[in-house]
């Protein structure tokens, strides 16, 4: 059995919990044109309790940039944040904090940039 629970460990350890995984639009670290809504991709429902976005690179303090969720601290597997207005060009900052449906308490953060001369992402 002990060595079965270091097998367990190690798999925990190595992210196998299904909803650790979230995926972000724009993904982290990447250039976009312009970032008209930024979203959490969860594949199992998350409770986000707080999100912030930052203008500002890495070791700068940032502005806070003001959203709007229509999900609010609702259980979602996308959570959608409009910012208020077109985000300016520059690096920014997601740092997010939430509640897992099994009550796990999450969080994450990304960087993306945006620049008007970044080509176009293609849609998937
Ligand atoms: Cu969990």
């Amino acid at each position: 059995m002990i060595r079965l629970a270091a097998l367990l460990a190690l798999a925990l350890a190595g992210g196998a919990h299904a909803h650790s995984k979230s995926v972000t639009t724009p993904a982290d670290g990447a250039i976009v044109a312009e970032a008209p809504e930024i979203a959490l991709d969860f594949d199992m429902p998350m409770r986000v309790i707080a999100f912030t976005l930052l203008r500002g690179g890495e070791g700068e303090e940032g502005v806070e940039v003001e959203t709007e969720s229509e999900s609010g601290m609702a259980s979602v597997t996308r959570y959608l944040a409009v910012p208020a207005e077109a985000l300016e060009p520059g690096p920014y900052r997601v740092e997010w904090r939430g509640m897992s449906a099994d009550g796990h308490p999450m969080q994450g953060g990304f960087a993306f940039a945006v620049d008007p001369e970044a080509e176009p992402e293609a849609d998937d």
